[in-house]
């Protein structure tokens, strides 16, 4: 499979790890984020088969405009990457921000669901199409902190799970990417929005990297056209669920 990807969050991380391998590997991509200059380095970077576009997950005018006001030639995205997304704060939901938990749902729920909604339609009338999303181990595993994180995480995976239901019928593939522990991206400075404890999230530890989530995407999209891979859930060697936790005398 090859032709256009649309990937979300395309600036850092994960997004840019996959962009900088389809790339390579002779796709298009359409590559999204609030930060213009980084996607305008990426395209310095990777040539012309890269289309920077600036975009805020949180804006539902600008998703629902998708992909009529993508430029000519780039508006039949074959694949969606939606891994736009971010934690924030780990305070227990008692002391937790309002607006931090309004954020993640409108860029992890809202903005996931609405792009979606908005680039489906052409991939059924194609009849061929790609639906990724980057969820996470927060989805199906609780901890403590993860509270709204780790629900917007839950929302992917039953998304995606219901649109499978939905494009039986059609050629359209749907798969839910669910990683652990992964270093080497902002997402830990952007939740704790300090560099010292992001590092030491990381401390004694060999997390997953953006590169082995690149690796991941690349190879799902060269299966066969017949294949479905639903849920993916990575972890690091370092990292396992490992069990319940009891309080006692309280
Ligand atoms: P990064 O913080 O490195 O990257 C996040 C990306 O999301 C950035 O490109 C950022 O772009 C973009 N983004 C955030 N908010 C918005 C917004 N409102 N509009 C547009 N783009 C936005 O994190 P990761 O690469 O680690 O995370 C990528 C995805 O993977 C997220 O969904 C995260 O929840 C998930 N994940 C991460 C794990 C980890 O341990 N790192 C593990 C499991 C899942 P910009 O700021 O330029 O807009
Ligand atoms: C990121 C992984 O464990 O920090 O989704 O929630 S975790």
């Amino acid at each position: 499979m090859s032709g256009i990807a649309f990937v979300t969050g395309a600036t850092a991380g994960f997004g840019q790890a996959i962009t900088r391998r389809l790339i390579h590997e002779g796709w298009r991509v359409i590559a999204s984020g609030r930060r213009t200059e980084r996607l305008e380095a990426l395209r310095e970077e990777l040539g012309n088969n890269l289309l920077p576009l600036t975009l805020d997950m949180t804006d539902a005018a600008a998703l629902k405009a998708l992909p009529s006001s993508l430029p000519e030639g780039w508006k039949d995205v074959d694949v969606l990457i939606n891994n736009a997304g971010l934690a924030l704060g780990l305070d227990p939901a008692q002391d937790a921000e309002y607006s931090d938990w309004e954020t993640m749902i409108a860029t992890n729920v809202s903005g996931l669901s609405t792009i979606t909604r908005a680039l489906l339609p052409g991939m059924v009338a194609r009849n061929k199409g790609y639906v990724l999303s980057v969820g996470s181990t927060a989805g199906a595993y609780a901890y403590k902190g993860a509270n709204v994180y780790g629900a917007t995480k839950a929302f992917v995976a039953q998304f995606m799970n219901n649109l499978r239901c939905d494009l039986l019928g059609t050629r359209v593939r749907v798969t839910n990417i669910a990683p652990g522990l992964c270093g080497g991206s902002e997402f830990s400075n952007v939740r704790l929005g300090d560099a010292t404890k992001a590092a030491a999230v990381y401390e004694g530890t060999q997390p997953l990297t953006p590169e082995d989530i690149a690796e991941t995407v690349s190879w799902l999209l060269q299966l066969p056209a017949h294949v479905n891979v639903n849920y993916i859930e990575m972890m690091p060697v370092c990292q396992a669920p490992a069990g319940l936790a009891v309080k006692r005398d309280i």
